[in-house]
């Protein structure tokens, strides 16, 4: 997620309505095309495919129920706190530790380096668009999204296009150089978090989805009238990596353990097909796919998460190593006049082809005002021993 509000409003155009209309086309049109394939792939292979299963389901039925010594302790030490966990505000307590922060894959993420982090509450699940309608009514707040425009903040765009709004992916129509994302993103003008697509959306029986189109500023506002606060970075990787270092993914070193998804990301051809064999094109409703070792839900995709450190891609060479908090300003050498705030694991838009920050220890980052449809967050709470 880089996405410069300024940088989509001067290259929006006119055909975004349109455009709009094709998404659920194209849903519907790759669902049928996917449940044909299955059908003949199932036709021709049924024969070999039962003989092999029954061999391959006992192996991977084991290597997926039978816990380590490592994750079995750790839950026995969750199992003690438990009676603590709070029904009512869907949080879970994750134990304080200590863990080796960071990936060598990438250059924002290294060197590795050891973080401690305290006992805190987390979200088990990303907030709702449930959970974000009851804050607007009971606050009357207004998301960056929604509020109008100012001339000076955007100059060098006509006025005519200084509608309040947000960034919406919508799918090229064919395949298309991955070098410049305007090509996929684009300012819909009526885009907001009741109106995930655009002014002729809703989020009628999304109600269990995450929110989307909030800014930082819109999920701080949240998290400060929930009482809660967003999660530094280190506790996000802390709570996403759930006692499994140095794995390539949080969930495990392959990609689809046991042949299953196990994240709401991206399959198919980037960015013109997404086949979702994962069962989603867009959002997922939180919950859809099974918890990590700590019991929270969608770390890894549905949609990137807010959390409270500044960017500065070379903040971990001089990172504190106890309960880091992030840089004092934020500076990103791609985009060095705008503010960022660190976002973290990747959306319904990840996949190996493009966009691989879904992966364990990578960072994404995204300017403090910008929103996007593929961009929510969670909340953490401070843990206060009895
Ligand atoms: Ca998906």
């Amino acid at each position: 997620m880089n996405l410069s509000r300024a940088h989509l409003l001067k290259n929006n155009d006119h055909n975004i309505l349109s455009n709009l209309n094709s998404i659920e086309m194209k849903t519907t049109m790759s669902r049928t095309a996917m449940i044909l394939f299955v059908f003949m792939f199932f036709s021709l292979n049924i024969v070999q495919a039962q003989t092999v299963q029954k061999n391959k389901s006992s192996t991977c039925e084991k290597s997926c129920k039978a816990p380590s010594r490592r994750s079995a302790i750790q839950q026995a030490s969750l199992n003690e706190v438990a009676a603590e966990k709070s029904s009512q505000n869907e949080m879970v307590l994750i134990k304080g530790g200590v863990f080796t922060m960071g990936s060598n894959d990438f250059e924002d993420s290294k060197p590795l380096h050891q973080v401690e982090v305290n006992s805190f509450w987390m979200d088990e699940h990303e907030v709702t668009n449930a959970q974000f309608a009851e804050f607007v009514k009971a606050t009357g707040y207004i998301t960056v999204s929604e509020h109008p425009l100012k001339k000076e903040d955007y100059p060098g765009v006509s006025e005519e296009k200084l509608l309040p709004g947000s960034a919406v992916f919508i799918a090229p129509k064919q395949p298309v150089q991955l070098d410049n994302y305007l090509q996929w993103w684009q300012y819909v003008p009526g885009a907001d978090w009741r109106h995930p697509f655009g002014p002729n959306s809703s989020i009628a029986g999304k109600e269990n989805e995450p929110v989307v189109h909030v800014s930082y500023e819109d999920a701080a506002a949240y998290a400060k009238w929930a009482g809660k606060r967003l999660p530094t970075e280190a506790e996000w990787e802390y709570a996403a990596r759930a006692g499994n270092n140095f794995e390539k993914y949080y969930w495990g070193k392959e990609l689809k353990p046991c042949g299953k998804w196990p994240a709401n990301i991206f399959q198919g051809h980037f960015p013109d097909l997404n086949n979702a064999e994962d069962g989603y094109v867009t959002t997922a409703p939180v919950k859809s796919f099974p918890p990590n070792a700590f019991g929270l839900y969608d770390m890894d995709g549905n949609v990137w998460e807010w959390c409270s450190d500044f960017y500065r891609p070379d903040y971990y060479s001089v990172s504190v190593s106890k309960n880091p908090r992030g840089p004092e300003t934020s500076y990103d050498s791609e985009e060095p006049g705008i503010e960022k705030h660190v976002q973290r694991g990747g959306s319904f838009l990840c996949s190996d082809e493009y966009c691989i920050r879904y992966k364990a220890g990578s960072r994404g980052k995204g300017e403090t005002g910008s929103a996007a449809n593929n961009l929510g967050f969670r909340c953490v709470k401070e843990f206060v021993s009895q």
